[in-house]
């Protein structure tokens, strides 16, 4: 018999199908990863698995290990005699990757097969309409659909002042105010919670996201326990975990992002006003700075749109533009922008060479 309804966990036909190109091997849901090792759910419960040497010579990229939230193709589905073998990842449905910002290209999958993503913000020190923007632009692009989830609506005195401020950036994404301190102040969210659906949250540390699991759960699980409610194995040292909710379902939890780059972003939804107004400047590849009769210009003259927002429609296009280049292309490109008052990379040479030399 089995022990874990798969269904429940977001097991879809789409997947069955797919894991039927597989015989003799098992299918399974990851949960969490901790450097190389997986914890993976199979109708039979829980297992910890790894990749196999096949596989992990056969990955072009970090993004395509398993991550949380990936259904992946096992040689068994329990452990009791020895630990699994990860032999495929099945075709995920949607996928949230992050970008260390600034640093390296090195891109990261934060939650795979995800069918909603909450942006979590605080409602006192965390909130930050350009943060909004950023995460609503991966967010779109993520295949998952992003929803404003506000928390610690108790901290905030001014509430309506900043849901009208939030209302010029969501657009089309749903908003939520929420409070983990009451049972009333988490209804808002659980209209998103059903059987066979998986919500990520993600949003800086400190937000409240473990709180509010916590509370879905009905039960302070997180940061002591893991998936399972037994006494079997403390996940501490696990990044991200997948938590079943009592009422159907599934949420993962990750890690706070104190930067989130972008590598690839759909910005047209995030910033469909701009593209709108864009529309109706005289010229047609208006850069919306210094051109005549700009209908953006003229909308931030007039109140209608706001500069900051503009200022990071422009940083986060920039930062979005090095999509598609692989990362050889991307470091020309930044070390050209880097360099371009000095005359680009070889003026750069040049330059460095003589600095060098002092
Ligand atoms: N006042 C208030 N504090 C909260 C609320 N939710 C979480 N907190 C507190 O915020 C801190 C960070 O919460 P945590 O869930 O760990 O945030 P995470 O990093 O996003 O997972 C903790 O001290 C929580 O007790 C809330 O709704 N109201
Ligand atoms: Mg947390
Ligand atoms: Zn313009």
């Amino acid at each position: 018999m089995s022990k874990i309804n798969m269904e429940n966990i977001g097991l879809s036909q789409r997947f069955l199908n797919e894991s039927t190109l597989y015989e003799g091997l098992y299918i399974g849901r990851v949960v969490s990863q901790s450097k190389n090792l997986y914890k993976v759910i199979t109708e039979k419960g829980e297992l910890t698995a790894e990749v196999s040497g096949k596989f992990r010579y056969a990955v072009k990229s970090a993004v395509d290990f398993p991550a949380v939230g990936d259904f992946v193709m096992l040689d068994r589905n329990d452990d009791s005699s020895g630990k699994a073998i990860i032999q495929h990842v099945l075709t995920r449905k949607s996928v949230f990757i992050r970008k260390a910002a600034g640093t390296s290209n090195e891109e990261q999958v934060v939650a795979a097969n995800i069918d909603t993503v909450f942006i979590c913000m605080s409602l006192n020190n965390d909130f930050n309409l350009r943060r909004v923007e950023r995460y609503l632009g991966i967010a779109w692009n993520s295949g998952a659909t992003p929803v404003i989830v506000l928390t610690k609506a108790d901290l905030c005195p001014n509430l309506s002042e900043k849901l009208a401020e939030l209302e010029t950036v969501a657009l089309g994404a749903d908003v939520l105010v929420t409070s983990s301190l009451s049972e009333n102040g988490i209804l808002p969210v659980k209209h998103y919670i059903a059987s066979g659906k998986t919500i990520a949250f993600i949003g800086s540390s400190g937000v409240g996201k473990s709180t509010l699991i916590n509370r879905l759960m009905g039960d302070d699980l997180i940061a002591t326990n893991g998936l399972r409610k037994d006494d079997k194995g403390r996940h501490t040292t696990t990044r991200r975990e997948m938590y079943i909710l009592p009422e159907g379902g599934v949420v993962i939890d990750t890690p706070g992002m104190r930067e989130i780059g972008i590598e690839s972003a759909d910005l047209r939804k995030t910033f469909a006003d701009i593209d709108e107004l864009a529309t109706k400047c005289k010229y047609r590849d208006c850069t919306h700075t210094k051109e005549p009769n700009c209908a953006v210009q003229a909308a931030i003259n007039s109140g209608l749109l706001s500069r900051d927002r503009l200022e990071n429609y422009f940083k986060l296009n920039k930062e979005a533009r090095y999509e598609g280049l692989n990362s050889r292309q991307i470091e020309h490109e930044k070390l050209s922008e880097m360099f371009k008052d000095v005359g680009g990379i070889k003026g750069a040479r040049k330059f460095i060479k003589a600095k060098t030399k002092r």
